[in-house]
């Protein structure tokens, strides 16, 4: 929770929402629902960060490749805020798998990938917090 009461959720551009120029057409959604962006950086993520920002997921057969996906190029950090911020954010994504996703959603627009799926937002206020610290750790107290 933020000062204002309203939540945050950490949100990543992923390298293929980069490459694929898709920068600006996917932080209009964000905006254009009305969540307001606190914090926006373009990052080049290590392996290290993606193994902190993954550690629930690097023992999984999908990591490796996840891995080399997340590192091969640059991405789009922000954080966004407004109501139920966390849920929102997940709803406007759509689900992982780009394949089944529905339309209207990022994924289901953009993407025909579980891998390349083009974004990621915080699962939970635990998750939010956790990756906020991680990745913009003067946004946190
Ligand atoms: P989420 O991003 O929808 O929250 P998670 O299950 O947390 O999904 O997985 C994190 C990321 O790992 C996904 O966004 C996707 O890029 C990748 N991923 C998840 N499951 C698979 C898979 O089965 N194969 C390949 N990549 C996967």
């Amino acid at each position: 929770m933020s000062a204002t009461g309203a939540e945050r959720s950490f949100v990543l551009l992923k390298p293929d929402a980069v490459r694929r120029g898709l920068v600006g057409a996917l932080l209009s959604r964000f905006e254009a629902k009305g969540l307001r962006i606190v914090a926006l950086e373009l990052r080049q993520v290590t392996g290290e960060l993606a193994d902190e920002h993954y550690a629930e997921h690097v023992n999984r057969n999908f990591y490796p490749p996840l891995r080399t996906f997340i590192t091969s190029g640059p991405s789009i950090a922000l954080v966004v805020e407004g109501d139920q911020a966390i849920e929102v954010v997940r709803g406007l994504n759509g689900a992982t798998d780009g394949r089944k996703a529905a339309p209207g959603t990022i994924r289901g627009d953009y993407s025909l990938s579980n891998r390349e799926n083009l974004v990621h937002g915080s699962d939970s206020p635990e998750s939010a917090a956790r990756e906020i610290k991680l990745w913009f750790p003067e946004l946190s107290d």
